[in-house]
């Protein structure tokens, strides 16, 4: 199928109200599943409710929707190796950034600022640098004040479960119905190669007592969220030689109390960082070790593999930042929240989405009934919406879907440098994105020029720009097909 290209690409960066509501109101209806649900079938509506909107639940929801960050809360009472305070909370952040720590007053001026002005915006998170739940008169603090001015804005937050069990009462009172849980152990041998330390009840501990009490706490704070109805998310570093293998028990642990999601992120490490795996040369995984470990734990407790480590001052779309444009220098000193932009956007997204989840189901079932033995890597160069829509030299990143036998499914990104910049390539950076790109069979985008195209087939992977602006299932499938099915890849002259 070759889809139209649909209003959500031009949504996005729209300025002008009288552009969004004719998107939302324009006559007739195109889609053709008007009225079809992306609810999956064997959903729980409850759980739907609350997922369907945040971008890190909901694989299908980050093409649509996005989070912010506010580092409200500096404060920590554990030492992970992986982490030097000073660039973030490697917990659910991207180590090496320096966030700009606000108070909760400034939080919630930014908050304001970005919902005017970013209609995808559905999500507050506290993600670090720090503990939301230790530093935690700031953080209710916080969501307290946003939720007065914005009562429809999903609240989040990231914690190292030490002082969790503490303040689920407080949570389920502000309805904060997503926490991240970081469990990168459940056998506190292990742990003491990743906590030297803990605080816990004005008291300092080490070594295996610090282990143990973290798990301990860890447990309790999960079965406590999920006897609430608190969905959570477990984050877990893969540390290779320390934690990978054991990783597995995690995964089963988490899913016999009730974790909604388990989220595997590769340990980022870099001696310029500071942390102490950096500078005792700890290395992390390649993408392609992660994904086989990923591959290791289907059926256990469903996986996240959409997350991109954001900053703990993120702004945007998953896989993009838009943080910088909403640095405190820049914000107005008085804001008033201004809903029409949101309002707008959820009406277009209701539409489009039942539309996209009809073109998915479609590739899906037709990949499976090619009943072709074959598996293909496909990297996709996309800005959002679920379509193949950016082109090959300005993407940032490559969403990775495999197509098998068993349909097709998102298994991962790669993030790239920006190749083509003022209309020029450069070599070097090609060079990056090639090796980035290792173990794809091809790249889908919406534009790729000769030269790029021959250095990717030098290295084994084709590009193609035939099926631009296309659902990015539907390109898929269409590609799926041509190799195994009925006729060859139609690669774009
Ligand atoms: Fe932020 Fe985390 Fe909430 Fe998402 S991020 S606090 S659950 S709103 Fe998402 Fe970013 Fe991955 Fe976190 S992509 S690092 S999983
Ligand atoms: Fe660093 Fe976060 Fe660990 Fe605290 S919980 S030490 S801020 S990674």
């Amino acid at each position: 199928m070759s889809a139209p290209l649909i209003s959500l690409e031009s949504l996005a960066p729209a300025s002008s109200m009288d552009a969004l509501l004719a998107k939302a109101t324009s006559g007739g209806c195109s889609s053709s599943s008007c009225g079809s649900s992306a609810k999956p079938d064997d959903m729980d509506p409850a759980v739907w409710e609350k997922i369907k909107d945040h971008p890190c639940y909901s694989e299908e929801a980050h093409h649509y929707f996005a989070r912010m960050h506010v580092a409200v809360a500096p404060a920590c009472n554990i030492q992970c190796n992986y982490c030097n305070r000073k660039y973030d909370c490697a917990n659910e952040s991207r180590p090496g950034v320096v966030s700009e720590k606000l108070t909760p007053d400034q939080a919630k001026r930014k908050v304001i600022a970005v919902a005017n002005e970013v209609p995808q915006l559905s999500v507050l998170g506290i993600a670090g640098p720090g503990d939301a739940c230790y530093d935690w008169r700031k953080t209710r603090a916080t969501f307290e004040e946003v939720s007065r001015d914005i009562p429809d804005i999903k609240l989040c937050i990231s914690t190292n479960g030490l002082a969790l069990p503490d303040h689920v009462e407080e949570l389920a009172a502000m309805n904060v119905d997503h926490v991240t849980i970081t469990i990168n152990m459940v056998d506190p041998e292990i742990g003491t190669k990743i906590y030297p330390w803990i605080f816990y009840r004005n008291r300092r501990y080490t070594g295996l007592e610090a282990s143990q009490i973290l798990h301990e706490r860890q447990m309790l704070g999960l079965e406590m969220l999920t006897a609430r109805g608190i969905l959570t998310k477990i984050n877990s570093v893969m540390i290779p030689g320390v934690n990978d293998e054991h990783l597995i028990e995690v995964n089963k642990w988490v899913k016999e109390r009730g974790a909604f999601l388990h989220n595997v992120m590769p340990l980022i490490s870099d001696p310029a960082h500071g942390t102490h795996y950096g500078l005792t040369g700890q290395r992390g995984p390649k993408a392609m070790e992660l994904k086989a470990l990923q591959d290791k734990l289907e059926g256990g407790a469903k996986l996240m593999r959409h997350c991109r480590q954001c900053r703990a001052d993120a702004v945007g779309l998953l896989g993009e930042d838009r943080g910088q444009e909403f640095t405190l220098d820049q914000l107005p000193e008085d804001v008033t929240y201004d809903p029409a932009k949101r309002e707008t956007y959820r009406e277009v997204v209701a539409r489009e989405r039942g539309d996209h989840v009809a073109a998915k189901q479609a590739a899906v079932s037709a990949v499976r009934e090619t009943e072709a033995a074959g598996s293909l890597l496909v990297a996709i160069a996309t800005k959002g919406g679920g379509r193949v829509n950016e082109h090959f030299g300005h993407a940032r990143e490559f969403q990775v879907y495999e197509a098998s036998p068993k349909g097709i499914s998102f298994v991962g990104h790669r993030k790239v440098e920006q190749y083509c910049l003022g209309g020029f390539g450069e070599d070097a950076t090609l060079d990056g994105v090639i090796e980035a790109l290792e173990g794809i069979d091809v790249v889908l985008c919406a534009k790729i020029g000769d030269c790029p195209k021959d250095s990717l087939r030098a290295a084994g992977i084709r590009a193609s720009d035939a099926y631009g602006f296309d659902y990015i299932e539907t390109a898929i499938g269409a590609l799926y097909a041509a190799e195994f099915g009925l006729e060859l890849l139609a690669e774009s002259a």
